[in-house]
């Protein structure tokens, strides 16, 4: 009797567990998504056409995500301000690491980094890297340029990045976004 108890017990439990919802990795890095309408994605491509971002002037609803995908050779998205290219804006800013992908490959990378608009203020970025000077060569963007004031636009932040003589700077880790397997691989052929 209570060895048949037990048993019923475990078979619910086991029931129990197998109902569970699944979640895929990728899903249990970003935040609850259950009670929003479907976000709209933002897909920029680093390293198509040579050193830039395309495409490098984004307007993003805050609540949309920026999803950013790499080509060859290895590119990176740092957050940088408006005043100071090529370096991040502060310890918060979002770094997403290198993303090495073999040149010739006719691929892109197998991860993407997503970050998301909180807000209406331009969020200004660049790639890291400093072979080849990727930065003060034109690999910088902007999300929500403040286009009222010519003083601070792209083609203005572009100049400063020219005339950045140091190398750029990165952050210790990945941080401020999500680094996940890239959802749609055809984007940005
Ligand atoms: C990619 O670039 C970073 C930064 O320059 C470097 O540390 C890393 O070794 C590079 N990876 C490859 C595979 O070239
Ligand atoms: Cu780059």
């Amino acid at each position: 009797m209570l060895t048949t108890t037990f048993t019923t017990f475990l078979l619910t439990l086991s029931a129990l567990t197998f109902a569970a919802p699944t979640t895929t990795s990728s899903d249990s890095k970003l935040p609850s998504r259950s009670h929003h309408a479907p976000r709209t994605t933002h897909t920029v491509v680093a390293g198509r056409s040579g050193l830039q971002f395309q495409p490098d002037n984004i307007v993003a609803e805050p609540g949309s995500i920026v999803e950013f995908h790499f080509l060859p050779a290895n590119h990176s998205v740092v957050e940088s301000s408006f005043a100071k290219p090529c370096q991040p804006k502060d310890h918060s800013s979002f770094f997403s690491g290198f993303f090495p992908v073999p040149a010739g490959s006719g691929k892109q990378s197998a991860e993407v980094f997503q970050i998301e608009v909180r807000d209406k203020k331009p969020i200004w970025f660049y790639c890291a890297q400093n072979n080849g000077r990727h930065c003060q060569s034109g690999m910088t963007g902007v999300i929500n340029q403040n286009f009222d004031n010519q003083a601070f636009s792209l083609r203005a932040h572009k100049e400063k990045a020219k005339g950045v003589e140091g190398p750029s700077g990165v952050q210790a880790n990945v941080q401020g976004g999500w680094r996940i397997p890239n959802p749609q691989p055809q984007a940005g052929f």
